[in-house]
């Protein structure tokens, strides 16, 4: 994948010189219409949550659509096609914002965030306000509301008898599919693993082919996805707590009345309000399933873990990045 830097990555999307025009206006001219795309499927909590509460409660002046799986845009192309005019709103993630503000990369740094309620917390903060602007006055993406997509963990084919993951020297060698941005590939050397960079539609087969050893996802991703069955253990690594951020169009959200802004405040966050809950309830009682299905499920070394992986960020380019101070009110707003 391409590394974008700040200003190449701002270059190119006003370089393709689109305009909100390029939506799709709904057959009631009267009303816009809100385009979603994401990676995810139609079952993800995120998916449900945006299509069963966020879009009934805008749907008096807007209709929603939707391209699940990534067929309206791959995976990390959302936020482009957001500046340049072709996309209204996707579920972005901190990795993908942090090609284009390397900054973001504190919010994907493992073991940082502590739980879903720590994440809304520091979404929530003043610590946030000028990540938000950045994105608003750089990219034209509104960042309204932050998702919970939960405990990555890493979940591979070997058996554990062929492998016991206990700390990361364990992980040496293997090849941990990540998703395709810096901040990811960082993550999962992090982790003591090899990462192989791929998009998330293409996860499936290539554990079943053998082309990776493994990947990290939260336990309903595991579900979701089906990769239980092509996978043979779990290490519960906690390595990162996820969150999306449901990005919105700035030059869409300025051409809304203050009434309909409100709605759409509103709509993003009870729609984040209700996946997360959905998520966690999920979290917390999936295992059993996934261990019907003949997945070996343990806890390793987490101390190891935490320890190896905090120390790679101390000194790297991407802690290089983070404002002066922000990792200790984010400390400070945790448990
Ligand atoms: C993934 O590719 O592993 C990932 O979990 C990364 C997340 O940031 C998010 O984009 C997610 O995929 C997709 O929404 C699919 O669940």
């Amino acid at each position: 994948m391409l590394k974008f830097t700040r200003r190449a990555a701002i270059a190119s999307v006003a370089a393709l010189g689109l305009t909100a025009s390029a939506i799709p206006a709904t057959a009631d001219s009267h009303k816009m219409t809100f385009t979603l795309a994401t990676s995810g499927s139609e079952t993800d909590q995120r998916s449900v949550a945006m299509a069963d509460v966020f879009a009934p409660m805008v749907a008096e002046f807007a209709d929603y659509q939707v391209g699940y799986n990534g067929t309206l845009f791959a995976q990390g192309t959302e936020l482009e096609a957001i500046a340049g005019g072709n996309l209204t709103m996707s579920i972005a993630s901190a990795q993908e914002l942090a090609q284009f503000f390397p900054e973001f990369s504190i919010f994907a740094t493992g073991y940082v965030h502590q739980d879903a309620a720590h994440q809304v917390r520091v979404f929530n903060d003043p610590l946030m306000d000028p990540f938000k602007k950045t994105v608003e006055d750089e990219l034209g993406v509104k960042l309204l509301s932050v998702m919970y997509l939960g405990r990555r963990h890493v979940n591979l084919r070997q058996t554990r008898d062929e492998l016991d993951v206990q700390t990361p020297a364990d992980l040496a060698g293997v090849n941990l599919r990540m998703p395709g941005t810096d901040a990811w590939q960082f993550l999962g050397s992090a982790l003591g693993a090899s990462p192989t960079p791929l998009a998330f539609s293409e996860v499936y087969t290539s554990l079943s082919s053998g082309a990776i050893d493994g990947q990290d996802n939260p336990l309903p991703t595991v579900v979701d996805q089906k990769f239980y069955e092509v996978t043979k253990q779990i290490a519960l690594t906690s390595h990162l707590v996820d969150l999306n951020y449901i990005a919105f169009s700035k030059e869409i959200w300025d051409s809304l009345a203050p009434d309909q802004q409100l709605v759409v405040q509103r709509a993003a966050d009870a729609a984040a309000a209700y996946g997360r809950l959905k998520q966690l309830d999920k979290e917390n009682n999936l295992a059993d399933f996934i261990r019907s299905q003949g997945v070996e499920i343990y806890t390793p070394d987490l101390e190891a873990f935490r320890t190896h992986v905090q120390a790679q960020y101390v000194g790297s380019e991407a802690a290089e990045s983070w404002p002066e101070g922000v990792l200790d009110k984010i400390n400070a707003l945790g448990n």
